[in-house]
C-alpha cells in the first residue's frame, strides 16, 4: 500500500508503543496466522470470532455501549417479554416502534403488533412515550449530572433529556421509553435491543428467555454531532452497503454519516449539469477495481434511509484538491486545460482546479448547488485537504469564494482542517485530523468562530492498522488498536480549543485499501463504538477497564447479526463453551 499523505503539518509521527498498564494481550484461544491476502480477511475473522466467543452471560443494565449517563439497576425488576408481548405508542413515535419490533421479531418469533396509545387495551408491556413540549435545545459540551440517581419520570427529567436523551424503566410490568423527539426513543429502543440476550440479532427464531435487567437508565450525548466516514471515491461501495454502515453507526447512537463522494479515484455523485462527472469520472477506481456513481435516487435514498435511523447524511465534495476524477471528466478546469490521464493509484496531493479560472467558480457553484438540493441535512463538506500543489494565497482565496458558494445554498460549511486559515462564514465547522494536538491554525479558526469535529488521525482513522500483522490499512498515523481508538478525550484533545467549541467527534474509513463491506465492517468493529462512546457518554464514565468489558458482550452479538469483526486480543471475549454455536445461549436455534 503506497499511500503515504505525508502529513506535513505534523511531521512524521512514532509508532505508538503498548502502554505499561495494558492488560494480556495474549488471547484466550489460539488463532490461526493472519490472513495472507485481504480476500482471506472475512472468512478468517468470522472463523476467529466463532471460534472465540461462548454464550454471554445475561446482560446487565450497565452493560450498554456508548455507556449511558446514569444507571441504576433494580435486580427485582428483571422482565421477561411475553410471546404476546404489544409496542404501545403515540402517532409520532410510531415508526420507531415499528423499527424496534423489525429488529425483535426475526429472532423472538413473536408476533409484536405495534398499537397505539390512544386504543382501548389492557397496558401493553413495551410502551413509548413522547413528550415534545419539555424538550429544551441540544447540548454543547458535557452533560451535566452524570452519576446521579435516577428518580422518576416527572417533568424535570423529561426536560434535561434534551434532543436526544431518553429514559428507560425496566420493572415486572415491563419497559417503558420516554423521551422529548423521537430521536430520543429510537436512542432508547437501541439501549433496549442491547439489553436483549445477544441471539436477538438472530435472523431466525432463538429458543431463548427473553429477559431484560430491572432498573433505570436516564441518558442523552455528550455532543451533537457524532459520526463515521465512509470514503466511497477510492473504492466505490453500492446502496445496500451504505444503508448496512448506516445501521452499524444507528446501533451505537452515531447521528452522522459523512460520505467522501469525490476524488482522484473517483466521483460518485451523479451531477445533472455536468453528467460526465460521474459518467465519465466515475468510471475507475484503486487498482482498477469497478468503478460506480450514485444517481440522484440512490442518494435520496440513503439519505432517507439514514433520517429514519435519526443519521444525518454529510456530502463531501472534495475541492480544490483531490479532483484528477473531476478534471478528466473536464478539462477546462485543469491548470493545463488538457485532461489528465484517470489516476487508479493511491498517492495524494498531486491534482487541482486552476483557482485562476472563473469556469472553476462556475463548476463549484453548479456542483455544491446540485448536491445541497439534494441533502436535507445542513451540511456540506467541501473537503479542502491535502492540495498540496496551490500555493498558499491562492489556497486562501478559493476557499474563501468556495466556502461563500456553500453558505449561498443555506448549508453549513464543513471542511478539514487545512481550511482553517480561510475567512470565518457563519455556523463553519473545521474537521481535525491531525495526530499531535497542536495546532495554532485551527485554534486561531476556533477564536474567530469556528466549531471543531474531532477526527485525530491516530485515535480515530479506522483505516489505520489494528496492529503489524493487520492485512489491510494504513500505518502513518501509527497503529490504533482499540484501547488507542478509546483513550482520548475529545473535549481536551487540541491545544487552545475549549470544550464548548467541540461539536463533537467522527471516525474516518478511507479505503484504499477496503474493498468489500466484510472489510469495511472489520476496522470498523470493534473501533466504532469505541470512538462513539467518546461521542454520547459523559466523561465520567470513562474508563478503560470497564469499557473492554462491556465490549466483549458485543462480540457474541455481531456474530450473531452476520458482523465481521477483529477479535482484538486486548478485549475479553467470551470463551466458547464447548458444543456452544456463539450468540445462541447455549441452544440449538429452533427452526424458522
Ligand atoms: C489522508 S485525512 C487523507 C486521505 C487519505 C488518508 C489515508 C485527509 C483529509 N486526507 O486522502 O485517504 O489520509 O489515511
Amino acid at each position: 500500500m503506497s499511500t503515504n499523505p505525508a502529513v506535513p503539518e505534523t511531521g512524521p509521527q512514532p509508532r505508538p508503543r503498548p502502554a505499561a498498564d495494558a492488560p494480556d494481550p495474549s488471547p484466550r484461544v489460539d488463532l490461526p496466522a493472519a490472513p495472507a491476502t485481504a480476500a482471506e480477511l472475512a472468512r478468517v475473522a468470522a472463523d476467529r470470532a466463532t471460534g472465540q466467543l461462548a454464550p454471554p452471560a445475561p446482560v446487565r443494565l450497565q452493560d450498554v455501549v456508548p455507556a449511558p449517563a446514569q444507571v441504576r439497576p433494580d435486580p427485582s425488576g428483571d422482565f421477561t417479554l411475553p410471546p404476546d408481548a404489544a409496542i404501545r405508542v403515540g402517532p409520532a413515535g410510531r415508526d420507531v416502534a415499528g423499527q424496534l419490533a423489525d429488529w425483535l421479531r426475526p429472532a423472538t418469533g413473536y408476533p409484536l403488533p405495534v398499537t397505539d396509545h390512544a386504543e382501548p387495551g389492557p397496558d401493553a408491556p413495551l410502551t413509548l412515550t413522547l413528550s415534545p413540549a419539555t424538550a429544551p435545545p441540544a447540548p454543547a459540551g458535557d452533560a451535566p449530572a452524570d452519576g446521579a440517581p435516577a428518580g422518576d419520570a416527572g417533568p424535570a427529567d423529561r426536560a434535561a433529556l434534551g434532543d436526544e436523551g431518553y429514559r428507560l424503566d425496566v420493572t415486572g410490568g415491563g419497559v417503558r421509553i420516554t423521551a422529548a423527539t423521537p430521536a430520543g426513543l429510537f436512542h432508547g429502543t437501541q439501549t433496549l435491543r442491547q439489553l436483549l440476550p445477544a441471539a436477538i440479532e438472530s435472523a431466525t427464531p432463538v429458543a431463548e428467555r427473553w429477559v431484560l435487567p430491572g432498573g433505570t437508565i436516564v441518558d442523552r450525548p455528550r455532543f451533537a454531532y457524532r459520526g463515521a466516514m465512509l470514503d466511497v471515491a477510492r473504492h466505490f461501495f453500492g446502496v445496500d452497503d451504505v444503508l448496512r454502515v448506516v445501521d452499524h453507526l444507528a446501533r451505537y447512537k452515531l447521528n452522522h454519516l459523512h460520505l467522501h463522494l469525490t476524488d482522484d479515484q473517483g466521483w460518485r455523485i451523479a451531477v445533472d449539469s455536468r453528467p460526465r462527472l460521474a459518467e465519465v469520472g466515475g468510471a475507475t477506481a484503486v487498482g482498477g477495481a469497478p468503478g460506480g456513481w450514485y444517481t440522484r435516487d440512490d442518494y435520496r435514498r440513503i439519505v432517507a434511509y439514514a433520517a429514519r435511523r435519526h443519521v444525518t447524511v454529510v456530502p463531501e465534495i472534495d475541492l480544490p484538491g483531490h479532483t484528477n476524477a473531476a478534471l478528466v471528466a473536464c478539462p477546462e478546469l485543469a491548470p493545463g486545460k488538457t485532461a489528465p490521464p484517470p489516476y487508479t493509484g493511491t498517492d495524494v496531493g498531486f491534482s487541482y482546479l486552476d483557482p485562476d479560472d472563473e469556469r472553476t467558480y462556475a463548476f463549484v457553484a453548479d456542483v455544491v448547488g446540485e448536491v445541497a438540493a439534494l441533502t436535507p441535512g445542513p451540511w456540506l463538506h467541501l473537503g479542502g485537504d491535502e492540495a498540496f500543489k496551490v500555493p498558499a494565497e491562492s489556497y486562501r482565496a478559493f476557499v474563501d469564494r468556495a466556502q461563500a458558494l456553500v453558505a449561498a445554498t443555506g448549508k453549513t460549511v464543513v471542511g478539514w482542517h487545512q481550511i482553517a486559515p480561510a475567512g470565518h462564514v457563519d455556523g463553519r465547522v473545521v474537521q481535525w485530523w491531525g495526530t499531535n494536538g497542536d495546532d495554532p491554525e485551527t485554534a486561531d479558526a476556533v477564536r474567530r468562530g469556528a466549531r471543531l469535529v474531532l477526527s485525530p488521525g491516530n485515535h480515530a482513522y479506522l483505516d489505520m492498522k489494528y496492529a503489524p500483522d493487520t492485512p489491510i490499512g494504513h500505518d502513518w498515523a501509527g497503529l490504533v488498536d482499540v484501547r488507542r481508538a478509546y483513550e482520548w478525550d475529545p473535549g481536551a484533545h487540541v491545544h487552545g480549543v475549549p470544550a464548548e467549541a467541540v461539536l463533537g467527534v467522527e471516525a474516518p474509513l478511507w479505503t484504499e485499501s477496503v474493498t468489500t463491506r466484510a472489510e469495511i465492517e472489520f476496522m470498523m468493529f470493534p473501533r466504532l463504538p469505541a470512538v462513539a462512546e467518546l461521542g454520547w457518554s459523559p466523561r465520567s464514565t470513562h474508563d478503560w477497564a470497564g469499557f473492554r468489558e462491556r465490549l466483549a458482550g458485543h462480540g457474541p452479538r455481531w456474530t450473531a447479526a452476520g458482523i465481521t469483526f477483529h477479535p482484538a486480543p486486548e478485549i475479553p471475549w467470551p470463551a466458547r463453551r464447548e458444543g456452544s454455536p456463539a450468540g445462541t445461549a447455549g441452544r440449538a436455534p429452533a427452526t424458522a
